[in-house]
């Protein structure tokens, strides 16, 4: 019996973030799905885990953890090979300033309850629901683009040529835009990462759309 549960939606890019980590560090995991456009995040059970009625909670060595940063750090902790941060701290500064630039600046005002919001307190359609999304991306995108494309630290993937923390959130917020039709022809240094990522298996293993939840 595996102990590991992810709780988690396919789309979730915040548990796409936990799932790629958990293939690239070769744990075994169990899924529970919380449909999230159905509220699933909010029945009773759930909030028992997760008060703040959000994917993803893992279930893994007896303990309950939430925030996707948080359980990324955890399992770079306890499972430090491949490792998700460089061992200099000025390598680990730059990944964690990378990853945070989507997990930080982009996500928390993209995610499924704000863009609700949008709509049913202030009347956004769904245009105007689409553009805030590509607006709120490409603030963001611009300057990563930027820093992933001049930065003499960059590679294969955002730092050097193995994946970290910062390919682990890029690579679901660059599907997520395909959702809201966000144009990648700016992107050409994030766009050659992306699919480097991709190529990998555990990358690959973690798309929503290979997940048996996935609609
Ligand atoms: N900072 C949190 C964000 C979690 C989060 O917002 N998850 C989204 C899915 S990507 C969610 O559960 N949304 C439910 C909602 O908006 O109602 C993390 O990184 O885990």
């Amino acid at each position: 019996m595996n102990s590991t549960l992810l709780h988690g939606f396919f789309r979730s890019s915040t548990a796409f973030r936990v799932r790629i980590a958990l293939n690239l560090k070769g744990l075994a995991y169990d899924q529970r799905f919380r449909h999230l456009r159905k509220g699933e995040q909010r029945a009773p059970d759930y909030l028992m885990l997760n008060p703040q009625g959000l994917v993803p909670t893992l279930e893994i060595d007896n303990h309950v953890l939430t925030q996707s940063l948080a359980i990324l750090e955890y399992l770079d902790e306890t499972h430090p090979e491949p490792a998700l941060l460089p061992k200099d701290a000025v390598g680990r500064a730059r990944v964690r300033s990378l990853a945070y630039m989507v997990a930080c600046e982009i996500h928390p005002i993209n995610n499924l309850r704000v863009l609700q919001d949008l709509s049913k307190r202030f009347g956004a359609n769904d245009g105007a629901v689409a553009e805030w999304f590509r607006h709120w991306v490409k603030e963001t995108f611009a300057p990563l683009e930027q820093r992933l494309a001049s930065e003499a630290s960059t590679g294969t993937f955002c730092h050097g040529n193995t994946p970290t923390l910062a390919d682990v959130c890029l690579v679901p917020q660059v599907i997520n835009n395909t959702r809201f039709q966000v144009d990648m022809t700016p992107y050409p240094t994030i766009s050659r990462i992306h699919r480097a990522c991709i190529e990998l298996p555990a990358f690959a293993a973690a798309l929503p759309d290979v997940q048996p939840d996935a609609e």
